[in-house]
């Protein structure tokens, strides 16, 4: 339990951050996929409380996603392979933003497609969104689309032109990257290049689990993306080395956060905000929770203000 004294030195610090041209209130959110399309998490938690709610990637048309079992525990972790299951943006616009704004969230929209095209027709179907929606999550780098093998995100050359072909919506675009690859500065550089505003670090990594008695894939879908701690070195790597190459580019970080010194962590690597998945599924209230352990932590620990943090190791 904390004292009456604790929590107003901790309601002192500044939580608020800036992603571009994007103002948060306080730096955690939901990650794309681990809280539904809509309000699913407010039984849980106040979503207005949170910097933002990101919702599953949508297509422009409704999508199947993969066959069952779709999610399998592995150490430290999990393994996915849900294949972008959805209703489109249409239906989701109908029956699942109006619940997020009546909650109060800030909605941040994922979005995804398998071709440059898909991309645009994703976007188009957002024009017009209320004020509530605050950026587009361009999604290059699901690892569940035709096996895993051509990820928008492993091509400098292919996510500029996904980027070019979403910029005409006007909202901010964050674009979603993968960590499976040896080109990840130059495809956020290019990201940049092309307009996005921040690049989101870092989507699940490829994996795979063998049931040795059946001898076969685990998951219905064959591979699948890893989450979870066992990822968090990875993220923290990869938004350290984005962030030492392109300190103006804003940084979402993401991967294997479920307490506020993982948070702290990914900030210190360079992220100007930090998504929380996996965690969601042993904890669905860990999001508000971890903002509000963030904030004792900072003011425990003498800083005044959360956007601090951002990139502050030492080398
Ligand atoms: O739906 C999925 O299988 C999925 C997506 Br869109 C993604 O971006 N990352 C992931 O691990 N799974």
């Amino acid at each position: 339990m904390r004292s009456r004294s604790q929590r107003a030195g901790a309601a002192t610090v500044d939580m608020s951050v800036q992603i571009g041209s994007v103002s948060l209130p306080a730096p955690l959110m939901t990650a794309a996929g681990t809280a539904g399309y809509g309000s699913e998490l407010s039984a849980f938690m106040d979503l207005s409380a949170l910097g933002a709610v990101v919702v599953k990637s949508l297509s422009a048309d409704e999508w199947a996603g993969n066959p069952a079992p779709r999610v399998h525990e592995t150490p430290a972790g999990m393994l996915n392979s849900v294949g972008l299951q959805g209703p489109g943006v249409a239906a989701w616009r109908e029956h699942e933003l109006p619940e997020l704004i009546e909650a109060g969230a800030r909605v941040v929209v994922s979005i995804w497609g398998r071709s440059v095209q898909d991309y645009a027709r994703a976007a188009e179907a957002l024009q017009d969104c209320p004020k509530q929606v605050v950026a587009v999550e361009v999604n290059l780098s699901c690892p569940n689309l035709d096996g895993g093998t051509h990820l928008f995100a492993h091509d400098p050359v292919a996510t500029a032109q996904v980027l070019q072909a979403t910029s005409q919506i006007g909202l901010p675009l964050w674009a979603k990257l993968s960590p499976n690859t040896d080109q990840l500065v130059e495809v956020a550089a290019a990201a940049q290049e092309a307009g996005a505003e921040a690049v989101t670090l870092i989507n699940t990594v490829l994996g795979m689990i063998i049931d040795t008695e059946s001898r076969r894939p685990l998951l219905g879908g064959g591979g699948g993306g890893l989450s979870g701690p066992a990822i968090r070195p990875v993220a923290v790597r990869a938004i350290h080395d984005v962030h030492m190459a392109l300190p103006d580019l804003p940084i979402v970080g993401v991967g294997g956060c479920a307490t506020a010194v993982d948070a702290v962590e990914l900030m210190l690597a360079g992220a100007s905000a930090v998504q929380i998945g996996t965690a969601n599924f042993v904890q669905p209230s860990s999001v508000e929770q971890v903002q509000d352990d963030l904030r004792h932590w900072c003011f425990s620990h003498g800083v005044p203000r959360v956007s601090e943090l951002t990139g502050g190791v030492k080398h």
